[in-house]
């Protein structure tokens, strides 16, 4: 079981598409609020992977990115057999809402444990990375920072240890809809058409670095500007891709609108926004009640208040 993350310090862009290297390190926070639970079992005799996601068979590119996976598992193990995968998810899938995080930290866990191998959480860690990148932060709990690295033993996640504060992320779901362009093709093209995508990476290494002094100094302010600016800069490197990749929706800006009323009447609050047109707002967990209601009447979107999650691990045997 693994639960998703939300970047503060994103991750857009690759520089090694086949190990899933990134071009800049990342920082993010994983959540409480929803999760991927996952088992996996090799079957003897069997000819065909079998992947089921909320009881239904996963076909098309989905099942081609699952079944690599186990790909790279068996060659890593020595396993031949084909494998049952099931897999709930309490996300919904594709949204923009980091589903493949959780998926993918949730399947690296159970099929290497599933196949023999004894990990440890950074070999976890860069294994789940083979998967989807984001997935590399989801082995763990709480704040998790992804070390660009620059091959495979050198790009993994780990824990960042920050002065305890209660900040909460308010996730405004505009849509559940599935995006019209997946993340990783988005990025491809952004990297390859945008001509502020190398400005961004140069402004992401700042980021990171001030994002670490904030979360040290338990410095709510700090950590949502550095996570707004961040954020809304990887957007712009999307507007300016040829042609533009652009997520957010009416309703996003409606939020984003929101979150600056908020600020103005002296509420902490910051937006983050991934793949898709969903916004995530940072609070204190006291002021949560009131940045949901507000973004709710701004827009007409469903809330749901998320805190830290744990780090991935087995339950009840998944
Ligand atoms: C992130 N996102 O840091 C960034 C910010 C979305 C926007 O990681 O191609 O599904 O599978 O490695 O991890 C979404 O991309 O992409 C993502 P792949 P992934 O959370």
């Amino acid at each position: 079981m693994a639960h998703i993350n939300v970047a503060l310090v994103k991750y857009w862009g690759k520089r090694d598409p086949k190990l899933v290297l990134p071009w800049t390190s990342s920082l993010s926070l994983t959540l409480d609020a929803f999760w991927t639970t996952t088992s996996v079992r090799f079957r003897a005799g069997a000819m065909e992977d079998r992947i089921t996601l909320d009881g239904q068979p996963v076909i098309g590119e989905q099942r081609r990115r699952v079944t690599d996976f186990l790909d790279l598992v068996r060659l890593k193990s020595g396993r031949t057999n084909a494998a049952v995968v099931e897999s709930v998810n309490t996300v919904p899938t594709g949204a923009g809402l980091a589903s493949s995080s959780s998926g993918f930290a949730a399947l690296a866990l159970a099929a290497s444990a599933a196949a023999g191998m004894e990990l440890d959480k950074r070999a976890l860690s860069r294994l789940a990375r083979r998967g989807s990148g984001s997935a590399a932060r989801s082995v763990f709990g709480g704040f998790v920072v992804w070390h660009a690295g620059h091959d495979d033993d050198s790009s993994y996640a780990e824990p960042v240890h920050t002065k305890r504060f209660d900040l909460v992320m308010v996730v405004a779901l505009i849509s559940f809809d599935h995006k019209e362009m997946t993340s990783s093709d988005a990025m491809r093209h952004t990297v390859e058409t945008s001509p502020l995508f190398w400005p961004w990476v140069e402004s992401s290494v700042t980021d990171l670095k001030d994002m670490h002094a904030a979360l040290k100094l338990g410095d709510l302010d700090a950590v949502g500007e550095i996570a707004e600016r961040n954020a809304l800069g990887m957007h712009a490197t999307m507007f300016a891709a040829r042609p533009a990749v652009r997520y957010l929706k009416p309703a996003t800006i409606a939020v984003l609108d929101c979150v600056l009323d908020l600020r103005r009447a002296g509420v902490s609050a910051y937006a983050t926004i991934d793949a898709g047109p969903n916004v995530k707002i940072l609070c204190h967990r006291a002021h949560s009640s009131t940045v949901a209601a507000a973004v709710r009447a701004a827009s007409g979107c469903v809330t749901t208040v998320a805190g830290a999650g744990p780090d991935a691990g087995v339950v009840d045997g998944r």
